[in-house]
């Protein structure tokens, strides 16, 4: 009756055993089947690879070359009591963009005259101190002279020139 028994719990346990193995094998199949590849010992990772390759220095220079002038497509006019600065005293014809910017303490504003034809190119309003005011002017070749238009500013030595051409 014992042996019996034994006998009928080694052979219970017999299937149980191959059901848990043939579950194990299944989830490596899946695994496979969803790209994840099993790692093989002894075999480098194969991210590893990428560090082999080696890169050709390349002799072209990303940078434009300089035969070609470079014409600036901005100016900057600074203003304060009482001076006027350009962020450049040269430029190129054509659009740009001009920006005033007030770092005074008073109001300022600007006038931008060609000094060849007498003609007004461009004006700003008066702007206030921490003001900085943007506006597209297209100058032909000249010279342009550029001040605050304020009582007293520009003899006080708000002006500047700047030269297109
Ligand atoms: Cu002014």
């Amino acid at each position: 009756m014992l042996l019996l028994a034994v006998a009928g719990f080694a052979l219970g346990a017999g299937p149980a055993a191959g059901a848990k193995h043939r579950k194990t094998r299944l989830i490596a199949t899946k695994a496979r089947a969803h790209g994840h590849v099993p790692q093989i010992k002894g075999r480098p990772p194969l991210v590893g690879t990428l560090s082999t390759t080696t890169t050709t220095p390349t002799t072209t220079d990303p940078t434009p070359t300089t035969s070609t002038p470079s014409c600036p497509t901005a100016l900057g006019v600074t203003e304060d009591e009482y001076h006027t600065y350009l962020s450049r005293s040269a430029l190129c014809p054509g659009s740009l963009t001009v920006q005033l910017r007030n770092t005074g303490e008073d109001p300022h504003n600007l006038t931008i005259l060609n000094l060849g034809t007498g003609d007004t190119v461009a004006t700003w309003d008066d702007a206030g101190p921490g003001d900085v005011v943007s506006k597209h002017v297209t100058l032909s070749a000249g010279t342009y002279r550029l001040f605050c238009t304020l009582p007293q500013h520009d003899e006080k030595g708000m002006h500047a020139v700047v030269t297109v051409g």
